[in-house]
């Protein structure tokens, strides 16, 4: 029997009865997307911050994204790589050329596409550079996050990510982020193959590194034949404001990670691209995925990377960015409870006054979602904004109104 929602109500009580209870979604339960807007199954609208973590970047149900899986959908969806179809060579020239690489291997999701990098780097790491085997060390930075699988959490820092998942997987190096000193020492381990980074810290609460942290660790890396490896699956596809945040310091990663708004949100769509110097260590039989480059997949992505180009997404991200900033930054220097704003482009982030274990953080998103405006907390006490990038200006204005409205009725109840 097919249920129907006619409740928020009743999706919750079907949620909490019968799925795994590994979320602690805010109380609203949506039943449409268009552009920067979700609509709650009793039709009430909010703008959209969070955008399903960076996937949505092009707008909810983009037309011309959903046209493309409709069409191809009702074509071929899926031959797995046991044969060839007529989609997957066009997408990989069209995706390589767009990130000026000469190889890409597909993936779904963007945990895949890291473990996928974790394999390449050390199979580069024993075959082209010579570490002995089994003895690959990749160093990783303190606060990542980089997916929920058990290797890629077996180098989280972040308890709730890893405890009782062991036993972990060995050959990472934990470093503090944006610390060019420890990276540097970390590298005089010869058994290093690669260094994996995210260029902003997503889920840390949006670290943003120093000015030429990225630059001097790309730089780091080369002299010490060690794969620079960039995890852009959050900031990347204009998020921060350029294609990739890696682009605000013209570094050129080794092996590039991408995901998320890869399908506009609307499929999981992975990849990872790389050089033939790096790629070549994969030979047939080495790795794969049933869905990896699917048809429907291929068809999403150079809709969805369309529209990037076409709508200037990274150039909208990078103005609105700066207005939301200078607009928060206001707010804080008037209100107690917000210390301060930090990120770049339409990645953001408010950090609140209170300690991290507070509710607080939580209790401002609760208020935000009754005055139209989603967002989630991160770690604690900091709360992520990151709208579509479709986002006009006078919708951001509003939605700015409504952050400082809300953060005021928070910090002085009547
Ligand atoms: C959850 C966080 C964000 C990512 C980076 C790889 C992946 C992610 C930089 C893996 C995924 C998602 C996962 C989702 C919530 C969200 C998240 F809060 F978990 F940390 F965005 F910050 N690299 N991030 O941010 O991609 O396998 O999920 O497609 O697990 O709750 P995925």
């Amino acid at each position: 029997m097919i249920h129907t929602i006619t409740s928020s109500q009743q999706a919750m009580e079907l949620e909490d009865r019968y799925g795994a209870h590994n979320y602690h979604p805010l109380p609203v339960v949506l039943q449409k997307g268009a552009g920067v807007f979700l609509w709650d199954v009793e039709g009430k609208r909010y703008y959209d911050f969070l955008s399903a973590y960076s996937a949505v970047n092009q707008g909810h149900c983009h037309p011309s994204i959903v046209a493309a899986i409709k069409k191809q959908a009702e074509k071929l969806t899926l031959t797995s790589r046991a044969f060839y179809n007529d989609v997957l060579g066009t997408y990989e020239k069209y995706i390589t050329e767009y990130f000026n690489y000469q190889k890409v291997l597909p993936m779904n999701t963007g945990v895949e596409a890291v473990e996928t990098a974790i394999k390449i780097c050390r199979k580069w790491a024993y075959e082209e550079k010579g570490i002995p085997h089994n003895k690959a060390e990749i160093i990783v930075c303190e606060q990542n996050f980089h997916g929920r699988t058990t290797t890629v959490i077996s180098f989280s820092s972040d308890p709730d990510a890893c405890q009782n998942f062991g036993p972990y997987t060995p050959g990472f190096i934990k470093i503090p982020y944006n610390d060019l000193e420890a990276l540097s020492s970390a590298l005089k381990n010869p058994h290093v193959a690669g260094f994996l980074v995210e260029p902003i810290q997503g889920e840390a609460g949006v670290n943003v590194p120093d000015q030429g942290y990225l630059r001097e660790a790309a730089s780091l890396c080369s002299k010490s034949q060690v794969l620079f490896v960039a995890d852009e699956v959050q900031t990347g596809i204009a998020r921060t404001g350029k294609m990739l945040a890696c682009d605000y310091e013209e570094v050129r990663p080794d092996i590039l990670i991408l995901g998320k708004a890869l399908s506009g949100g609307t499929y999981p769509v992975s990849a990872v691209l790389a050089d033939d110097e790096v790629m070549k260590v994969m030979q047939p039989g080495q790795h794969g995925s049933t869905f990896g480059g699917n048809p429907v997949a291929a068809k999403v992505a150079m809709a969805a990377l369309d529209v990037v180009k076409d709508e200037n997404l990274a150039a909208n991200a990078a103005s609105m960015g700066t207005l939301f900033r200078d607009r928060m930054n206001m707010l804080v220097d008037k209100s107690e409870l917000v210390t301060q704003v930090r990120g770049k482009g339409l990645l953001n982030a408010l950090i609140i006054n209170d300690k991290p274990e507070s509710d607080t953080a939580w209790e401002i998103c609760l208020a935000l979602k009754d005055n139209g405006l989603l967002a989630k907390p991160t770690h604690g006490n900091i709360i992520r904004f990151a709208p579509p990038l479709v986002l006009t200006e006078e919708q951001l204005l509003d939605c700015c109104s409504i952050i400082e409205q809300t953060i005021n009725e928070i910090a002085n109840p009547n």
